[in-house]
């Protein structure tokens, strides 16, 4: 056993159905600094397509998505291709792994512009995803909302500059989360979300 596992003194901040830590600022913030301008200048950055309601719709935020090559990966009818890990995000993959004990073999990037642009309510609940999914955040901060499925309960935490928020156990069964939208936030944000796809 590892006495001195990073996860110890974290606490869940959901109250039932699931376990979601958040590590807090775990880059200094120079260093955030250069991982998001890294990110935003060498990350293949696409708008998202989704059906949505049976209507095709071109996301606003951009998205990538990257991991081990040959995956394929679909969600809301849409099949995407894995795009070969670069330098940085293996040195990100790793670091999100020991903080939170896990692995993981892919992950899906998102980029705000501003407070207009967010991801509105969703759990990562498909079939082919394992239930621990971590998320780096740089740039501006932004809340992040959780909502039961049943019960409605909600919780919510901002996500600071260079931080870690870590989703696992049945966190994706029970619950949704989104990232707001609003008017007050004008610069942008990067988040990393890293998973395990099991073919
Ligand atoms: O940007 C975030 O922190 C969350 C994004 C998200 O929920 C997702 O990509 O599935
Ligand atoms: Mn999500």
């Amino acid at each position: 056993m590892d006495l001195f596992n990073q996860q110890d003194h974290l606490t869940n901040l959901l109250p039932a159905d699931g376990t979601v830590n958040y590590y807090g600022k775990i880059f200094k913030p120079e260093e955030a600094v250069n991982y998001f301008e890294k990110l935003w200048n060498t990350i293949e950055w696409k708008n998202d397509e989704a059906l949505i309601f049976g209507k095709w719709v071109i996301t606003k935020r951009k998205v990538a998505w990257y991991g081990e090559t040959d995956f394929s990966y679909t969600y809301s009818n849409t099949t995407k291709q894995a795009l070969a890990w670069t330098k940085e995000l293996l040195v990100l993959k790793q670091i999100a792994e020991e903080k939170t004990g896990a692995t993981y073999n892919s992950c899906l990037l998102n980029l705000y512009h501003d407070g207009e642009e967010g991801v509105s309510w969703h759990s990562d609940d498909e079939k082919a995803l394992g239930p621990t999914i971590a998320c780096l955040s740089f740039g501006a901060e932004r809340k992040f909302s959780m909502k039961h499925k049943q019960t409605k309960q909600a919780v919510s935490i901002l996500l600071e500059n260079g931080s870690l928020l870590l989703m696992k156990d049945d966190t994706q069964l029970h619950w949704l989360h989104c990232i707001p939208k609003t008017k007050k936030i004008t610069r942008p944000r990067i988040s990393l979300t890293f998973r395990t796809i099991v073919l």
